[in-house]
């Protein structure tokens, strides 16, 4: 039987906390025969909530929950967690300007970047989830110098999912028929959701997803902008921001890394620059990956237009301007 594995989610007695928590426990992060414990940290005056979480997590009777733990202390939550879901963060208040966002995130993950060095396990994988994720990422990077840079991640897969999403919807498939859609980027509103590498399985085999819409204008406007606003359609309608959508997808994108994506498919993650596609080092930027064996590989080799390349520039532009924002700070 498998050891049990040690998971963090913090900002667990929020919104997305509350949605992941179960799914992490249902064996939906690392598999359905990996037992968890669970370490939700959140602010003390959400501890009141959080405990709420956690009898409630005790009264879904899970087999693979082996144990709970509900902490506002960063201490005793990083404390020999492998797997690090980064979700509590400042949130964005009507009429708050990005650089107020930015600043008052950076101190929260300078000192979640020391916690994570001093308390977790050795090879502790992370995904930055909190807004602005890929600047929080920086910054945790940046405060947390001997966390190896490959195991900093941010999360793009909801931005992935929902593009994925939209293509199934176009052509009237199944989404688990449709794959290689790109997200490069922010996870912001520049990001560029990219389906001309995107193929989808039809009666006739599998073919381009660009060859089946056959309708250019769609994928390189509609199909753009309805993905880049999906996020600010879910909170018109629910008047709440996108809850369940940001907890599956956290769990397939830590899923996809540690237990590898399937043979010929590749996902968008928040990862670490090394230049590849042109993209300047040292940002946090989505590009498509693979993985295997725990590791995380961007995708080579795609070629890249002159529409893709503009688009892929403005969101790299936007992210030197948060990281400048957060260095200033710092
Ligand atoms: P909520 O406001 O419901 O929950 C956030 C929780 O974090 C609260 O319970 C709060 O007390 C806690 N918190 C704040 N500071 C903390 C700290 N220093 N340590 C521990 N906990 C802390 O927000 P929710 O809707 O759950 O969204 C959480 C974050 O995810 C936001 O930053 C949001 O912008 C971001 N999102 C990112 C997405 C992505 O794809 N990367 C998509 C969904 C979501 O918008």
């Amino acid at each position: 039987p498998k050891q049990p594995v040690k998971v963090l989610v913090t900002g667990a007695a929020g919104q997305i906390g509350y949605a992941i928590v179960a799914m992490i426990a249902r064996g939906l992060m690392l598999g359905p025969d990996q037992p968890v414990i669970l370490h939700m940290l959140d602010l003390p005056r959400a501890a009141e909530a959080l405990d709420g979480v956690r009898m409630e997590l005790i009264d879904a009777a899970l087999p693979l929950l082996r144990g709970v733990l509900a902490t506002s202390d960063e201490a005793e939550a990083f404390q020999g967690v492998s797997v690090a879901v980064l979700i509590g963060g400042w949130p964005r208040k009507e009429g708050m300007e990005r650089k107020d966002l930015i600043a008052k995130n950076v101190s929260i993950y300078k000192s979640q970047a020391s916690a994570l060095q001093q308390h977790a396990a050795p090879n502790c994988k992370v995904v930055l989830v909190a807004n602005p994720a890929n600047t929080n990422a920086l910054v945790l990077k940046e405060f947390g110098p001997s966390i190896p840079a490959k195991n900093i991640t941010c999360l793009t897969r909801l931005d992935h999912n929902r593009a994925l999403g939209q293509v199934a919807e176009k052509l009237n498939v199944h989404v688990g028929d449709v794959k290689n859609a790109i997200i490069w980027g922010n996870h912001s509103s520049t990001q560029f959701p990219d389906a001309s590498h995107a193929t989808a399985r039809t009666d006739l085999g599998e073919k381009p997803v660009k060859q089946l819409v056959a309708d250019e204008k769609w994928l390189k406007e509609e199909f753009v902008s309805t993905v880049q606003q999906r996020g600010a359609a879910v909170i018109k309608a629910r008047k709440q921001s996108s809850s369940l959508s940001a907890a599956s997808a956290a769990c397939d994108h830590v899923r996809d890394w540690i237990l590898g994506t399937p043979k010929g498919t590749w996902v968008s993650m928040g990862v670490y620059s090394d230049g590849s596609y042109g993209v300047p080092e040292g940002l946090f930027y989505s590009f498509p990956v693979t993985c295997e064996k725990g590791e995380w590989s961007i995708v080579q080799g795609l070629q890249i237009d002159d529409f893709a390349r503009s688009k892929m520039e403005a969101s790299a532009n936007e992210l030197e301007e948060e990281k400048s924002i957060a260095m200033n700070i710092l």
